[in-house]
């Protein structure tokens, strides 16, 4: 019974940086296949905090948002999610691409992601 006690006491005096993370204002589904994401553009609204989750049709492929620094993997079909946080602090247009190569198309496997 102390110890329990002791553990929510220490729970409790956690530090902020210890909680989960804000919870984002919207989540957007995006559909990574051959060769294409859905949708390939995002409209969100200026200052929100944007949490997009990624999956793949198919085969690995990479997210490249370069105005939040984010270059990561989706996994392959059925081998889970990506999870991207973006603030959308400024209005304007932000490409993202796809960063493996997963075949002929593989260059053309783009989007934007627009701040309004
Ligand atoms: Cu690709």
């Amino acid at each position: 019974m102390k110890t329990l006690l002791a553990l929510m006491l220490f729970a409790a005096l956690l530090p902020a940086a210890a909680q989960p993370e804000a919870k984002p204002d919207r989540t957007v589904s995006i559909v990574a296949e051959r060769f294409f994401f859905s949708p390939s553009r995002i409209t969100v609204k200026q200052g929100a905090l944007v949490e997009f989750v990624l999956t793949s049709e198919d085969t690995e492929h990479g997210f490249h948002l370069a105005a939040a620094r984010v270059n990561a993997v989706i996994p392959q079909q059925g081998k889970g999610e990506l999870r991207v946080r973006f603030l959308a602090s400024k209005k304007g247009k932000y490409a993202f691409e796809c960063s493996r190569a997963c075949g002929a198309g593989h260059n053309l496997m783009r989007g934007e992601v627009v701040v309004k």
